[in-house]
C-alpha cells in the first residue's frame, strides 16, 4: 500500500510541471493522498515572487483567480470542503479568506482555534482541494462583521484603533501572534497553499503609516515570507495613501472594485453606478491586483439577495470582469463573495446586513450553484487555459468593429493576442471585426462583452483568430480537444493555420470550412447553436476535436486535472475531482437529476463516486453513459412545539444579586453618556446580544415617566418594565459618527408611569431588556463609529430626584463549542433552554398568545436523509416576517438566525450539516421577543437543494 502510494506521488510530481496555474498541492488531491506524511513527501516549498506582470511561483507565472470565502460564516468544517471544491470546479485556483479576530477571541488573551474555528483545518483543506489562499487576517477586516472583526473587548482598550497607539498596538500584536504562525506554516514557501498575505483592509483615510509598517514587520518576524498585499477601496480620489511607496508600503497594493454598488432594489436599471470598475495599477513594479472584485452585494435596502444576484448577475459578470482583464490588465483578482454564507450567532455588523450573508453570490447560502456560477466557469476555464500567455501582456492596438468598443493586449514573447469586444449600449449590435486579413461578422447583445484570442498556440494547434470565446483546450490522448462558444444564434468564425491541408469532418452541427493553401489558413464559419463537433486531422498537426457551442453548451462542461492528464466531462451538476489511471477514469461528481454524462479522457472505463458506469464510445471519441439522479428526500413535519414564557427579570422580586453592578462614571467611548452612571454594556464585559438592566430606586409617588436611550445598532430594540408592569418598547439607536451632532438623543423612548403603580417610600425596579445587534465597523478608522456604545446610554425617572442603582446581566458563560458570539443574555440562554439536552417535557403545548416579553418555543425532530447525497435543508417561515415580534432561532444550540420585520426580509434560514444532524435527532428552540401580544409563527423544514454525491 505504502509503496503504491509513493509511486503515485512520484508519477504525479513528474506530471506536475505541465499543470500550469495549478497549485502544487493539487497534485496531492489528484492522487487522493490523505496522509500528511505523504503530502510532505510530495511537497517542497516554492518561492513566491512577482513582477509588473504577475505573481510567480517557483519562477512560473500564475494567474490568480480567487473567490472570497469566510469560514466563520459556515459553522461546519465538513462543508468548507464542499465550498472549496465548488470554487475549484469553477476553474479558480485560489480562495481569499478573511480571518475574523472577534470570532476567535472572547476576551483579551483568550483565543480559540478549535472546532468551527479550526483555521489550520481550513488551510489544510484548501491545500487538499488544490487552491491557493490569499490570507487576510486584518486586524481590521470590515466584511460586515461585528466590529469589522474587532472583538467587543477592544472597545475597552485605550488608543485609537487602526493606529499606532500603544494600547491598540499591544492588542493587535496579540491577535497576530496567534494567527500569523498558523498562516505562516501553510505558506507556499513551506509547501502549503498560502500565496499572498494581505494586511489591513481599505485603509485609505485617517491612516497611520507606522501602524501599516508594523503590521508587516510583525508578519515578517512571525515568518510570513510570501508577498504582502493590501486592498484599497474604491475611489482613488479619497486615498490619503496608496501604500505604493514610503513607510507602510506593501509589495502588491490591490484595489477593490464595486462597479454596481449596492442598490439591489434597482437591479434592473443599475449599470456601472460606481464607474467602469477598471482596476488601476497602483505600483509600477507590481501586478494589477483586483483584491475584491464585486461578485454580489450586501442587501442594504432589504430587497432580498435574489435581487443582489441580479444586480451582479450574468450580464454584469460578462461585461465588467472581462473589461477589467483587458483594460486593466489584472492578473490577480478575487471575486467578493464566491460564497457568502450566514451571519450566525452575533457575527453581523448590524447596520448593513441581517442573518443571511448570501450576498447574491454565485454559490447561494444554501450551497447551490447558479447561472452566475456558469458564467464564472466560462471565464475561469478560459483563464486557466490561457494563463501561460495572459500573465504577461502589454496593451496593443485593437482590431476595430464599428459600433462596438475594442481593446487588446498581447504577450510580447509568444505574440498571443487578447481582444476585448464590448457593447456599451443597450441594443444589440451586428458589426464586422477587421482582424488581420479577415473581416469577421460579430453580433453582441447590449451590455455584453467577449474576450477573443488570436495568434495563439492552442495545444498543438495554431489558432489565428476566433470570434467565438474559448472555454478551454485540453490535450487528451494524443489530440487536442477545444471548446469554443458564443451567444445562441450569433455568427462564429474560427481560423486555424496548418502546414498542409487538413481533413475536416463535421461530426455534428452545421459548420462551413474553407482552406486557403497559400496562407495555410482553415476558416470555419458557423452559427452558435447547440454543440457542433468538428474533427480536424492531418495537415501536419496532431488531431483536433473542435466543439463549437452556445454559452449554455459551454457551461455543461467540467474539467479536472489528473495524473494522466486533463479530463473533460459534459453533464452532471458538478465535477468535484477526477483521478485517472491508464485504462480508467474515476470521477467524483454530483447529479441533480438523472441524465447523460460524456467523458473525454484517456481510458476505456468510467466510475462515478466509485460506481462503474456503462458507457459507449461516441464518434467524437468520448465515452457516453447515463447517471441516476439523487434519491428523494422526505422531511418530517415540525410538530409537538412546547412553549414557555420567561423574563423573570421583569418581576420586582427577581434575585439579581449575582449580577454586575453598573456604576462606572467614565468610558473610553467618545460618546458622552446622557446620564450617570455609564450603562454601556461593553463596559461590564457584555459584548454580545441581549442584555438586561435592573435599576432600583425608592419611589416618591410623583414619578410621571421614564426616559430612556439605548443604542443597539440598526434592527435592535428594547423593552421596559416597571415593577413588573410592561411599559412598552422602543427602537434602539443607530448613531453613526456623521449623525452624532444631529441626533443628541439616539434610541429615545418615553414611557409613562401608570397611575398608582409606584407607592411613596416603597422600592421600585425598572427592568430593561436591550437587543444589542452587534458592533459598528471602523471603516473610517476614527473610533467614533467603532466605539459607539451598546445598551442603555441614558436613563431618567422623571418627577423624581431619587438615585437609581443599576445592575446588568448579559451572556452568562461562553459556549465552549459554539463560541463567544453564539449567545446573548436572555434568561433562557443563560439557563440552557437553547440546548438539545434541556428537558422541556413539563412545558405546555404551544399555540396560546404570549407576551409582550420573551417566550420560548421548542420541538425536536429526527432526520434520516439519504447517505452519500448532499441535501441542503432550510427552516422556512411562511409569509412576510412579523412586525410584532422578533425570533432568534437555535438548532441544537447553534444560533442560526433572526427573523422579524425589524430584522429584514429573510424567511428561509439555512441549517448546515454539522449543526444539523442528517441522521439523528435535532432540537429547535426559538426565543420570541414580542413587543405586543402575539402568537408566534412556527416554521417548516424545506429542501433548498439535493445533489447526489459521495
Ligand atoms: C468592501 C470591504 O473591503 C469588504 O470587507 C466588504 O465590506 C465589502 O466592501 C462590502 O461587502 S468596502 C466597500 C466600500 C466596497
Amino acid at each position: 500500500m505504502r509503496v503504491g502510494r509513493m509511486l503515485l506521488v512520484l508519477v504525479v510530481a513528474l506530471a506536475g510541471g505541465g499543470l500550469a496555474g495549478v497549485p502544487p498541492a493539487a497534485r496531492a488531491q489528484a492522487v487522493q493522498v490523505q496522509s500528511s506524511e505523504a503530502e510532505a513527501e510530495a511537497e517542497a516549498g516554492q518561492r513566491v515572487g512577482y513582477d509588473a506582470y504577475s505573481v510567480m511561483v517557483g519562477g512560473r507565472r500564475v494567474l490568480v483567480q480567487a473567490a472570497e470565502f469566510h469560514y466563520f460564516r459556515l459553522p461546519s468544517p465538513e462543508l468548507w470542503r464542499d465550498i472549496l471544491e465548488k470554487e475549484k470546479a469553477v476553474g479558480f485556483n485560489a480562495v481569499s479568506v478573511y480571518f475574523d479576530w472577534a470570532f476567535h477571541s472572547p476576551a483579551p488573551g483568550v483565543y480559540d482555534f478549535g472546532g468551527v474555528r479550526d483555521v489550520d483545518r481550513l488551510l489544510r483543506t484548501a491545500a487538499q482541494v488544490g487552491l491557493y489562499v490569499i490570507a487576510r487576517p486584518g486586524p481590521y477586516i470590515n466584511a460586515e462583521t461585528s466590529g469589522g472583526g474587532f472583538p467587543g473587548w477592544l472597545k475597552l482598550v485605550p488608543g485609537r484603533a487602526r493606529s499606532s497607539a500603544p494600547g491598540y498596538t499591544a492588542a493587535y500584536r496579540e491577535w497576530l501572534g496567534q494567527i500569523n504562525p498558523i498562516i505562516a506554516r501553510h505558506q507556499v514557501t513551506r509547501g502549503g497553499p498560502v500565496l499572498l498575505y494581505n494586511v489591513e483592509n481599505e485603509y485609505a483615510v485617517n491612516t497611520d503609516a507606522a501602524y501599516m509598517q508594523d503590521l508587516q514587520d510583525v508578519a515578517r518576524a512571525d515568518g510570513i515570507d510570501v508577498p504582502i498585499t493590501t486592498n484599497l477601496c474604491c475611489d482613488a480620489a479619497s486615498w490619503t495613501s496608496t501604500w505604493a511607496s514610503g513607510d507602510g508600503a506593501v509589495q502588491i497594493p490591490g484595489v477593490d472594485d464595486y462597479p454596481q454598488s449596492f442598490d439591489c432594489g434597482n437591479a434592473a436599471t443599475v449599470w456601472g453606478a460606481w464607474g467602469a470598475g477598471i482596476t488601476e495599477r497602483v505600483r509600477e513594479d507590481a501586478p494589477v491586483f483586483a483584491a475584491e472584485y464585486q461578485a454580489g452585494a450586501i442587501d442594504v435596502n432589504n430587497a432580498g439577495y435574489q435581487a443582489c444576484r441580479e444586480l451582479t448577475g450574468v450580464a454584469y459578470t460578462r461585461y465588467f470582469p472581462k473589461s477589467n482583464l483587458i483594460a486593466g490588465g489584472a492578473t490577480a483578482f478575487s471575486h467578493y463573495m464566491g460564497f457568502g454564507g450566514t451571519n450566525w450567532g452575533w457575527l453581523a455588523q448590524p447596520n448593513d446586513v441581517y442573518t443571511s450573508y448570501d450576498y447574491g453570490a454565485a454559490i447561494t447560502e444554501a450551497r447551490q450553484l447558479t447561472a452566475k456560477y456558469d458564467e464564472y466557469k466560462r471565464q475561469g476555464y478560459f483563464l486557466h487555459a490561457v494563463a501561460g500567455s495572459l500573465t504577461r501582456t502589454d496593451p496593443v492596438a485593437a482590431p476595430a468593429a464599428a459600433g462596438l468598443e475594442t481593446l487588446a493586449r498581447a504577450n510580447p514573447d509568444d505574440g498571443a493576442q487578447f481582444v476585448l469586444v464590448r457593447n456599451p449600449g443597450t441594443a444589440a449590435v451586428s458589426s464586422s471585426l477587421g482582424w488581420g486579413r479577415y473581416a469577421f461578422p460579430v453580433t453582441l447583445p447590449g451590455h455584453d462583452a467577449k474576450v477573443l484570442v488570436g495568434g495563439y498556440a492552442l495545444g498543438g494547434q495554431r489558432l489565428v483568430a476566433s470570434t467565438s470565446e474559448l472555454l478551454t483546450h485540453e490535450a487528451i490522448g494524443g489530440r487536442d480537444v477545444a471548446v469554443l462558444h458564443g451567444g445562441q444564434g450569433t455568427p462564429g468564425a474560427t481560423v486555424l493555420r496548418y502546414p498542409s491541408r487538413p481533413r475536416v469532418t463535421v461530426l455534428e452541427g452545421r459548420v462551413a470550412s474553407v482552406f486557403d493553401a497559400a496562407s495555410g489558413d482553415l476558416r470555419l464559419d458557423y452559427k452558435h447553436s447547440g454543440l457542433a463537433r468538428v474533427l480536424i486531422d492531418g495537415g501536419g498537426r496532431r488531431p483536433l476535436l473542435l466543439l463549437l457551442g452556445t454559452a449554455a453548451a459551454a457551461a455543461s462542461f467540467w474539467r479536472a486535472d489528473t495524473a494522466a492528464g486533463p479530463v473533460l466531462v459534459r453533464g452532471t451538476a458538478l465535477l468535484r475531482s477526477a483521478t485517472a489511471t491508464p485504462g480508467a477514469v474515476a470521477l467524483r461528481a454530483d447529479t441533480a437529476a438523472a441524465g447523460p454524462v460524456e467523458v473525454f479522457a484517456v481510458g476505456r472505463a468510467v466510475t462515478v463516486d466509485g460506481v462503474p458506469v456503462a458507457t459507449r464510445r461516441t464518434p467524437s471519441g468520448s465515452l457516453l453513459g447515463r447517471l441516476p439522479g439523487p434519491r428523494p428526500v422526505v422531511l418530517p413535519a415540525l410538530t409537538g412545539w412546547r412553549q414557555r414564557a420567561e423574563a423573570p427579570e421583569a418581576a420586582p422580586g427577581f434575585d439579581d444579586s449575582g449580577w454586575t453592578v453598573a456604576g462606572k462614571t467614565t468610558s473610553l467611548s467618545p460618546f458622552v453618556p446622557l446620564t450617570q452612571p455609564v450603562l454601556f454594556s461593553d463596559e461590564y464585559g457584555f459584548h454580545t446580544g441581549s442584555v438586561w438592566y435592573r435599576g432600583r430606586f425608592t419611589a416618591t409617588g410623583a414619578e410621571t415617566s421614564v426616559s430612556l436611550n439605548a443604542i443597539t445598532g440598526k434592527r435592535g430594540n428594547y423593552l421596559v418594565w416597571l415593577n413588573g408592569r410592561y411599559l412598552g418598547s422602543a427602537a434602539g439607536g443607530v448613531q453613526a459618527d456623521s449623525d452624532a451632532p444631529a441626533n443628541p438623543s439616539p434610541g429615545a423612548g418615553e414611557f409613562a408611569v401608570p397611575d398608582g403603580l409606584l407607592k411613596p417610600g416603597a422600592p421600585a425596579v425598572l427592568s430593561v431588556l436591550v437587543q444589542n445587534m452587534g458592533h459598528n465597523d471602523d471603516w473610517t478608522a476614527d473610533d467614533n463609529r467603532f466605539r459607539q456604545p451598546r445598551g442603555l446610554v441614558g436613563a431618567r425617572v422623571n418627577g423624581s430626584a431619587a438615585p437609581v442603582t443599576w445592575r446588568i446581566q448579559g451572556t452568562a458563560a461562553i459556549d465552549p463549542v459554539r463560541g463567544a458570539l453564539n449567545n446573548g443574555g436572555l434568561y433562557g440562554e443563560r439557563a440552557g433552554w437553547t440546548l438539545p439536552g434541556y428537558a422541556d417535557h413539563s412545558w405546555p403545548w404551544a399555540g396560546a398568545a404570549q407576551g409582550p416579553g420573551v417566550t420560548w418555543l421548542r420541538t425536536a425532530f429526527s432526520l434520516d436523509l439519504p447517505k452519500g447525497q448532499d441535501t441542503s435543508v432550510v427552516l422556512r417561515f411562511d409569509g412576510a416576517p412579523p412586525a410584532g415580534y422578533r425570533a432568534i432561532l437555535y438548532l441544537n444550540g447553534w444560533q442560526l438566525g433572526q427573523y422579524g420585520a425589524a430584522i429584514g426580509p429573510q424567511t428561509d434560514f439555512v441549517l448546515p450539516a454539522g449543526p444539523l444532524r442528517h441522521n439523528g435527532r435535532n432540537t429547535l428552540a426559538i426565543a420570541v421577543i414580542a413587543t405586543e401580544r402575539s402568537v408566534a409563527a412556527t416554521p417548516v423544514l424545506a429542501v433548498a437543494g439535493r445533489d447526489s454525491r459521495e
